[in-house]
């Protein structure tokens, strides 16, 4: 009975320190992001649909074609499964903002009593565009949808919901949506002073648009 208590025991502490050393023997964002993976209670994404009816539901093919993470790394979308119960003292996040100098946070609210001119807005998010910077969210409440383009120019759907921390890369073409529940909270994080400005599509000229596709050739 001892001996079985000192194995067992034995295999727990070895299986700490293997996946511990394996975990830390990765750079700094493979870390975060495997332990984001290993956490991972569910962010989700799929190739869209290409009906014209209301944004906000899912428009997912079917059968579903599912986009994995490693898909979506591919084209420079991160992603982390943070705790948005404790965001305001959160060492995780404090670490993430630290390693990536996101000293720029707000918070922006979209539901209908929340946000001025909300139908107009959600339209306006929803117009393909890019941004000369990278576009970091961290959802704190709610669910909504951020489409991204693919290598191909296809519609990528990721559903992001309370705890998900998104970036996309400067120079992709996306657009954003509420679902039909109306209601996201997130916090919005900017390397310095935040520059909001969108480009619709056309924005092939742009040096940052040049520059997001030349990176996919390289990868
Ligand atoms: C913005 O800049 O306000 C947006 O991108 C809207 C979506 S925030 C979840």
């Amino acid at each position: 009975m001892q001996i079985y208590y000192y194995y067992s025991h034995y295999l727990i502490v070895a299986t700490h320190f293997t996946v511990t050393f394996m975990l830390k023997a990765l750079p700094n964002s493979d870390f975060t992001n495997v332990v984001s993976t290993v956490n991972m209670s569910g962010i989700e994404a799929w190739h869209m649909d290409e009906s014209e009816e209301d944004q906000k539901l899912p428009h997912r093919l079917n059968p579903n074609q599912s986009v994995s993470l490693k898909q979506l790394e591919e084209i420079g979308v991160y992603y982390w499964k943070l705790n948005a119960d404790i965001y305001e003292n959160d060492p995780e996040l404090q670490k993430i903002r630290e390693e990536r100098g996101y000293s720029y946070m707000d918070i922006i609210t979209i539901h209908p009593d929340k946000l001025p001119d909300y139908e107009n807005k959600v339209k306006m998010f929803y117009e393909e565009h890019l941004h000369l910077d990278d576009e970091i969210r961290y959802i704190l409440d709610g669910q909504s949808y951020f489409d991204v383009k693919d290598i191909n120019d296809r519609w990528i759907r990721i559903a992001v919901s309370k705890g998900d921390l998104i970036t996309l890369p400067a120079g992709i073409y996306h657009r954003f949506t509420v679902d039909e529940s109306n209601y996201t909270k997130a916090m919005r994080l900017f390397v310095g002073e935040p520059v909001w400005k969108a480009y619709n599509r056309p924005a092939d000229d742009f040096d940052i648009r040049k520059a997001y596709v030349n990176s996919l050739k390289c990868s």
